[in-house]
């Protein structure tokens, strides 16, 4: 097996690098993004691509003597540059296949996905599904749309999005959110908060179990003050409906809840309890885009006792790998995803809090940055 790695400014040209060099039957091994510069400082971003040939005596591709010199000219003003330049210029698609009949392209795509942080399961899924759903469109070879658009609407198609909370004046709907400590439960219920207070004018009011530190509930009782709102703190389930019934006139309440770890079953069973004397209308589940991907996973199977039925993302704004997050709440074989209802992107309150969006999350989530085409209802 030959084994090369190639470097380019982009992907696309380290694509066209391969199936110039090593022929249409290369394969992606693995991307990965570097950078030159002390420490990737001051340094330029670039594309790393390592592709291999099964052993068929000899690359396909013999470089003519005019095309080595020039690619050796390319090389020492890339490196002068610092960049890596691009050999061949030309045609953008490449659609070429290895024997495993899965394009070249989609190939990289989908190793920049696991890289990101999406598990070769799902990696490969949206793949297979892309491959499928361009057949689908008369556009099996993948020249008349870029393999990019094609993934983002296949990958779209299994991204739940989730309505935001809907109140209405004068039928109180409580809402709790859950997630592990530090996520920003307390923040985006401030957020919320103000939101449905000042712009919609809603009734609302708050309610805490997070009462393991005394720093949490003053956390969210200064909020309360700034805000004029009411607050019950609740310790047992048995206080819960008496606080729940002095809060009974207002349009909304956040319950806000202590963060527990995932792992503590004990503490879950406790929360769960909590919850059911408090039968909200709708739980979300929080999940921090900063987190790892075994976290997010940790999480979403930790609280699933609490049955939540939406989720938040937050701290958007600290990563923009948010691959891991989504492909764990997307739809797959053995789940059904949970709809997504908010992104939170800084620690500003009110500001920092919007309904979450299929376009800005693919754009965050896929390979590159183009514009999303519109995207199928589903
Ligand atoms: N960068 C960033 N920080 C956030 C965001 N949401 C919350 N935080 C910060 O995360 C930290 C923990 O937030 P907190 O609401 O106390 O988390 P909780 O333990 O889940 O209630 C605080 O410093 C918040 O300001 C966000 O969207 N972006
Ligand atoms: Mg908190």
């Amino acid at each position: 097996m030959h084994i090369r790695t190639f470097r380019a400014a982009s992907l696309q040209d380290a694509l066209e690098q391969i199936r110039h060099q090593m022929g249409p039957d290369a394969s992606v091994l693995h991307t990965r993004q570097v950078r030159d510069g002390w420490m990737g400082w001051l340094g330029r971003t670039y594309v790393e691509v390592t592709a291999g040939l099964k052993d068929t005596g000899g690359l396909p591709v013999i470089e003519s003597r005019e095309e080595r010199r020039q690619r050796e000219t390319d090389s020492r003003v890339a490196s002068h540059r610092g960049v890596a330049a691009p050999s061949v210029c030309g045609s953008v698609n490449a659609t070429h296949e290895d024997s495993t009949g899965i394009p070249l392209q989609l190939q990289a795509y989908r190793e920049e996905l696991i890289h990101s942080g999406v598990g070769p399961t799902t990696a490969q899924r949206w793949i297979d599904a892309t491959i499928s759903f361009a057949a689908s469109m008369g556009d099996a070879s993948g020249r008349g749309t870029p393999w990019l658009e094609h993934l983002q609407r296949t990958v779209g198609r299994e991204l739940r999005i989730g309505s935001p909370i809907r109140t209405q004046v004068g039928d109180r709907r409580v809402v709790a959110l859950v997630g592990p400590t530090g996520v920003g439960k307390t923040t985006t219920v401030a957020k919320l908060a103000a939101g449905f207070r000042i712009e919609a004018r809603r009734r609302v009011g708050l309610l805490t179990i997070d009462t393991f530190r005394i720093a949490a509930v003053q956390q969210l009782r200064a909020y309360a003050e700034i805000m004029d709102l009411p607050m019950e703190v609740v310790e047992k389930p048995e206080q819960m409906r008496p606080a729940l019934d002095r809060l009974g006139d207002l349009d909304l309440v956040l319950i806000d809840t202590a963060g527990r770890s995932p792992r503590s079953d004990a503490r879950i069973d406790q929360l769960v309890e909590l919850l059911r004397s408090a039968q909200p209308d709708e739980t979300h589940l929080v999940l921090s885009c900063a987190s790892s991907a075994t976290s997010i996973e940790t999480a979403l199977r930790g609280f699933a006792p609490v049955r939540p039925t939406a989720a938040i993302l937050t701290k958007l704004d600290e990563t923009s790998q948010t691959a891991a997050v989504i492909s764990a709440v997307v739809a797959s074989d053995h789940s059904e995803g949970v709809p997504l209802s908010y992104l939170t992107n800084g620690q500003q309150v009110p500001d920092d809090i919007t309904t979450a969006d299929a376009e800005s999350l693919l754009s965050r989530l896929l390979p590159a940055k183009v514009m999303v085409p519109q995207l199928d209802a589903a």
